[in-house]
């Protein structure tokens, strides 16, 4: 059994995870950086090693640092979050050297996944629809070209070494073909030490769904449902749901069974996602993301289920604590990533002192976090502040709550996105669950209806005029006197 795990993270997922270990009886241990001395996640754990400068390079991502601060502290299994060091086959192969159990999928298999187009292939063996395109890498223009003619334009080129849309190139005709294969193979090769290539029918406007997953050591594995990410700005997601407004519960059946049954073929253990694009009612798979993510709590938030204690679970060898017909979708979960961005400035980050900080509560409410008043957001990295998510009986239910809570949430000191998320839940085709991943830029009301928002605050914030920045939390129950005037207008 595991009994003492380092985190190889920083901010909200390191508190989470720490807070699984917590209630597992597991000791925490956390490792940070120059920038993060004074964060939440380095006093919450039980023990915390300095690991170096702010850069993640020289910190977060250096395996030799992280190993190093685990084999002082007798750390038996290391946790790596999302990001950083993930879905690195090589630090997971270093610690499986060491002796230290990597909390996640092999190194073999975080490296056959890693590598798109043998992930694709494999997920073609397990019967797993793919988008029509190819099955090997492509190195010649002639093999794309009669691919592109196969499926028929437009057609994307995607890097095999890449992931979350980095350096792919949408081709609209075969004159542009020959350019866009050597420009894609040429970036793919810089940033991704990689030049190998791959084509897939472009999809206008699709929705991203994707299952999460759990597959153990001892052969089973499960879905947890899905989850709808199609609220994005370049490649970064902002507002994530389940259930999807789009999928049955026959084709989340249907699915969810045919991608937990692709992960138990591959003998993937821990948690883990695996995309799709959805369009014209059908479901595509894009790639599988090795990894805790970003938004898995809106999948606990409807299945119940903790996935970071089950992720440890496989990791300690045991198995799967729950069956497929004990996992049932109940009611409708929403999160809302909280950017230190400016969402009137082309979500330009906006690091600084959080100067006053109040976050929402009530029932159905989870926020997950790693700031606290008089916390400074730090340049170095994402500037998430924290993620909220909220449950209700129904998508209409979460969909108020989420309005209400919003509306109680008190950042001062920076600039955060809470208008655009405000913005969104008023949107007409949001609220009816139209979404596609072109969502934002196809809202083009969405700046105005930002702008109208905050305006609708100002006069609620004169009322206050004896409130001092520290004690704007009173400010909070203006603010839900407010949404509660908004409702009864209908707005
Ligand atoms: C696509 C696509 C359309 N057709 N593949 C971008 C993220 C990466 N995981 C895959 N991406 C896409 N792949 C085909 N064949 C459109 C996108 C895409 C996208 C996907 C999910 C969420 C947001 C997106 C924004 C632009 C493009």
């Amino acid at each position: 059994m595991i009994r003492k795990i380092l985190i190889a993270n920083r901010g909200e997922i390191a508190i989470r995870i720490m807070r699984a270990c917590r209630e597992m009886g597991i000791q925490s241990v956390a490792v940070y950086s120059d920038a993060d001395k004074e964060a939440l996640f380095a006093k919450y754990a039980d023990e915390a090693y300095f690991i170096g400068p702010a850069p993640a390079t020289q910190s977060y991502l250096n395996m030799q640092k992280v190993i190093g601060a685990a084999k002082q502290s007798g750390a038996d299994a290391i946790h790596p979050g999302y990001g950083f060091l993930a879905e690195n086959p090589k630090f997971a192969s270093a610690c499986e050297q060491e002796g230290i159990k990597f909390i996640g999928p092999s190194s073999r298999v975080l490296a056959l996944l890693g590598d798109k187009v043998a992930a694709r292939r494999e997920m073609i063996k397990a019967g797993v629809p793919v988008v029509p395109g190819t099955d090997e890498c492509v190195t010649q223009f002639g093999q794309a070209r009669d691919i592109a003619r196969q499926t028929g334009y437009p057609v994307i080129i995607k890097p095999s070494g890449g992931g979350g849309g980095i350096g792919m190139t949408i081709v609209e005709s075969e004159g542009e073909l020959e350019k866009a294969l050597e420009s894609t193979q040429a970036i793919a090769a810089t940033t991704f030490g990689l030049a190998d290539v791959y084509i897939e029918k472009y999809l206008t406007n699709p929705r991203h769904i994707e299952f999460q997953l759990l597959g153990d050591a001892h052969g089973h594995a499960i879905h947890l449902g899905e989850r709808e990410c199609s609220i994005q700005r370049r490649h970064q997601k902002l507002i994530e749901e389940s259930p999807s407004p789009a999928v049955t519960r026959k084709v989340r059946k249907e699915m969810g069974e045919k991608a937990a049954n692709a992960i138990r073929m591959v003998g993937y253990e821990g948690a883990g996602t695996m995309e799709f694009l959805f369009s014209e009612g059908k479901l595509y798979f894009m790639e599988v993301n090795a990894r805790v993510q970003v938004e898995h709590p809106v999948t606990e938030m409807v299945t119940g289920v903790d996935i970071v204690k089950e992720g440890i679970r496989i990791a300690s060898g045991l198995p799967l604590s729950l069956t497929q017909k004990d996992v049932l979708v109940r009611g409708s979960a929403i999160e809302c990533r909280i950017n230190a961005e400016d969402p009137f400035a082309d979500f330009v980050p906006t690091p600084g002192k959080i100067t006053s900080y109040h976050a929402p509560g009530g029932t159905g409410v989870r926020v997950d976090s790693g700031v606290y008043s008089g916390y400074t957001i730090s340049p170095f990295y994402d500037p998430m502040i924290s993620k909220l998510i909220v449950w209700g009986r129904d998508r209409r239910e979460a969909i108020a709550r989420m309005r209400r809570a919003l509306y109680e949430y008190v950042i001062t000191g920076v600039r955060s996105n809470m208008p655009f998320h405000k913005a969104v839940m008023e949107n007409p085709r949001f609220v009816k669950g139209e979404l596609g991943t072109h969502f934002i830029e196809t809202e083009t009301t969405l700046p105005e209806d930002m702008k109208r928002i905050v305006e609708r605050e100002i006069p609620l914030e004169a009322k206050l005029p004896h409130v001092s920045e520290e004690k704007r939390k009173i400010a909070a129950i203006a603010a839900v006197a407010a949404v509660t005037a908004m409702h009864r207008q209908g707005g």
